[in-house]
């Protein structure tokens, strides 16, 4: 078996060494960038030096953080951004992140269609990621494909997640900008659940906008507002907008509040804190998967140290010391 497949991916595929994929990336490769998106989700270790690499060119791209309940309406706002920007001859990147089956694993192919119908020719790059539940969270490959958009010269580089947990949370290490969508005709629970996720918010946008309970959504998220959740360090005041992706109400206001927004991260210096915000959120998440990564692949050893804590043999604190300082030469 192993010999077929390593003879056929001989014959019909050479394997081009990830760093060597980077000077094409650079120079945006559509290709180059697919694969070494590709790369980075099979197994970002393996990609490692290439990804490094990359991240030297990065730090160019406005990056947009769109979040929001299931069925909000995300995808299809973005789909309506990318055929709006691209028409401005902006390069737009798009990593959608797909709320996948813990049990197939899969991307929503339906999203991805519909939005690479919108990707204008060479103008738009989409990409659709798998969550891969099993650690929660943004996984690491969402933010190395953002970096490689950006190394290959993209923006905006917009970022769909489901907002259902932390993903929302996970979202403000990533982005510059932050978008959350609330659609009309939610019942009080889903609202209340949405509290927590409206301080984020850099603006507001309740999606739908065509629909004869938009105009009640808008009050009761200004009401909620008043309130007092804005986010905290900022002169910014998040602006509410009733936008509709079906007759297009108010997607140029969305456009132009996204650019201001932009400036005014410049003009003020808050980018200069954000960015170093996010940069120290992606160490300790880097090094909270790459430690769950190794204990996966050396289950035995952290088998060993769980048990001690169950028998009581060894306390919590000292095993995690162990398995810290555990190293696979050791
Ligand atoms: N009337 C109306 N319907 C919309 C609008 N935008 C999206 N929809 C519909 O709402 C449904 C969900 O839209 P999506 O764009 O897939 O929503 P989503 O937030 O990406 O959904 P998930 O990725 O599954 O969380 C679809 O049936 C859309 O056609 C809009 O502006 N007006
Ligand atoms: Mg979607």
């Amino acid at each position: 078996m192993t010999g077929v497949a390593l003879f056929s991916r001989a014959k019909h595929q050479a394997y081009t060494p990830s760093l060597q994929l980077v000077p094409q990336v650079l120079a945006g490769s559509r290709l180059a960038i697919a694969r070494m998106i590709s790369r980075a989700e099979a197994n970002y270790l393996e990609a490692a030096d290439a990804l490094a690499e990359i991240y030297k060119h990065t730090g160019n791209a406005h990056i947009i953080g769109i979040t929001g309940v299931p069925g909000a309406g995300k995808s299809t706002l973005v789909s309506s951004l990318i055929k709006s920007l691209t028409s401005d001859g902006r390069k737009v990147g798009v990593v959608a992140v797909d709320p996948s089956s813990p049990f197939s694993g899969g991307a929503i192919l339906g999203d991805r269609v519909r939005m690479n119908d919108a990707a204008e020719a060479n103008q738009a790059f989409v990409r659709s990621m798998a969550t891969r539940g099993h650690l929660g969270g943004l996984a690491p490959s969402t933010l190395q494909a953002v970096d490689v958009l950006d190394a290959a010269g993209y923006s905006p580089i917009i970022i769909e997640t489901v907002g259902v947990g932390q993903d929302e949370v996970e979202i403000v290490s990533a982005a510059h900008t932050i978008v959350v969508l609330s659609p009309p005709g939610l019942g009080d629970d889903i609202q209340a659940i949405k509290a927590g996720i409206l301080e984020i918010a850099d603006i507001h946008v309740v999606s739908k906008a065509d629909k004869p309970e938009a105009g009640a959504a808008v009050a009761a998220l200004k009401g909620m507002l008043s309130l007092g959740a804005t986010r905290p360090n900022s002169t910014w005041v998040s602006p509410v907008l009733a936008v509709s992706s079906v007759s297009g109400e108010h997607l140029e206001s969305l456009k132009s509040s996204i650019d201001r927004h932009w400036k005014h991260l410049q003009d003020s210096g808050e980018l200069v804190d954000r960015r170093r915000n996010n940069c120290r959120t992606r160490i300790f998440n880097m090094a909270r998967h790459s430690f769950q990564h190794r204990f996966q692949e050396h289950a035995d050893v952290l088998e060993a140290q769980l048990q001690a804590v169950v028998n009581r043999e060894v306390d919590p604190q000292s095993a995690a010391q162990v398995l810290l300082s555990w190293n696979v030469k050791s």
